[in-house]
């Protein structure tokens, strides 16, 4: 007796079991919603594509991703809220407002800090960007990869600018980043902390003269159609940084956040590239908008005019980030 009913008590588990998997969808994807404070078509576009193709390959359609461009979830201190707390999942952001979240990324921001894209990527890539990145866990947040913003020029519809005596007196939109706004003060300028979304409302209705963005930003965000001048001034490298939410990726098994972090490099790689390939064909395309550029600014009164703040994030924040990077071997 107890041996057939264990039988056929165990036949029917089965037969239970394999009903349920006939009737069981597949499992639904989840998705991932990825922002970034610019419009699609630009470098954290092509960052997004490549991000969201690779997630979408390495997790075999369990995770696809969303796009959210142009400001849509918020400018970049809000997205960067949004991760900490699981609103949003994934962003593309510079790290303008960064450093009010993670102190130590401050030391990105400094003006003239790297001497070119090569320095800058070999130091993103190398053991302190991963300090960097790692370093995010302790603030609510997941560093997934080192993207690219790049080298920032100063625009404006007042007049030209050939030196440090052209900036000053001018109401220049600057990141929500200290180290920014202490650059452009001692420049004499105005400087008005603005996230990106508002910027080109203020510039069209003059809220402010001028602002500071790679060919990047000023190309995809169409900054030509409300700035008159552009000096390559090239102050600061934009890094971005591919940044991720605990709430959703803690969760997540090793292999699953693996997936993400290899789709980040990805996107990383792919803003890279658009970054280079605005490098030598924007300033072409802003003329052709319109722009005058200026393309022989001597950096050097610009370098001697902001050494002031490289003195005062050293009082703040200490020298030793600031010396690894000055000493690597990139
Ligand atoms: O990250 O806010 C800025 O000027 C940034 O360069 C832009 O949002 C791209």
């Amino acid at each position: 007796m107890t041996q057939r009913f264990a039988r056929r008590a165990l036949t029917a588990a089965i037969g239970g079991l394999v009903a349920t998997a006939l009737v069981l969808p597949a499992q639904a994807a989840t998705e991932v919603n990825v922002g970034y404070a610019i419009p699609s078509e630009s470098h954290y576009g092509e960052g997004y594509r490549a991000f969201k193709e690779t997630l979408e390959r390495l997790s075999g359609g369990e995770f696809t991703a969303a796009e959210h461009p142009s400001g849509s979830l918020g400018g970049e201190r809000a997205m960067i809220e949004g991760l900490q707390i699981g609103t949003v999942d994934v962003v593309i952001t510079s790290t303008g407002p960064l450093g009010n979240f993670v102190p130590d990324t401050y030391v990105l921001d400094l003006p003239f800090l790297f001497a070119d894209y090569d320095q800058a990527r070999c130091v993103l890539d190398g053991e302190i960007g991963q300090e960097l990145l790692d370093q995010m866990g302790e603030h609510d947040l997941v560093g997934l990869a080192w993207a690219e913003n790049g080298f920032r020029h100063i625009t404006n519809s007042r007049r030209e600018i050939t030196s440090p005596d052209d900036v000053s007196g001018l109401k220049i939109r600057t990141m929500e980043n200290r180290i920014h706004q202490d650059a452009f003060e001692a420049l004499g300028a105005s400087p008005t902390p603005m996230a990106m979304p508002e910027l080109f409302t203020a510039l069209q209705q003059g809220t402010v003269d001028g602002q500071e963005n790679p060919l990047t930003v000023i190309t995809a965000a169409k900054l030509y159609e409300v700035q008159d001048q552009l000096s390559l001034t090239g102050h600061v490298y934009s890094p971005a940084v591919m940044l991720g939410s605990p709430v959703l990726l803690d969760g997540l098994s090793d292999e699953q956040r693996g997936w993400f972090v290899e789709a980040a490099r990805a996107g990383a790689e792919a803003t890279r590239a658009e970054v280079s390939r605005l490098e030598d064909e924007g300033v072409e395309f802003l003329r052709g908008e319109g722009m005058t550029v200026n393309t022989e600014v001597d950096a050097t009164p610009f370098q001697d005019a902001v050494g002031e703040v490289h003195e005062r994030f050293v009082e703040q924040y200490g020298d030793a980030m600031l010396t690894r990077i000055r000493n690597s071997d990139c």
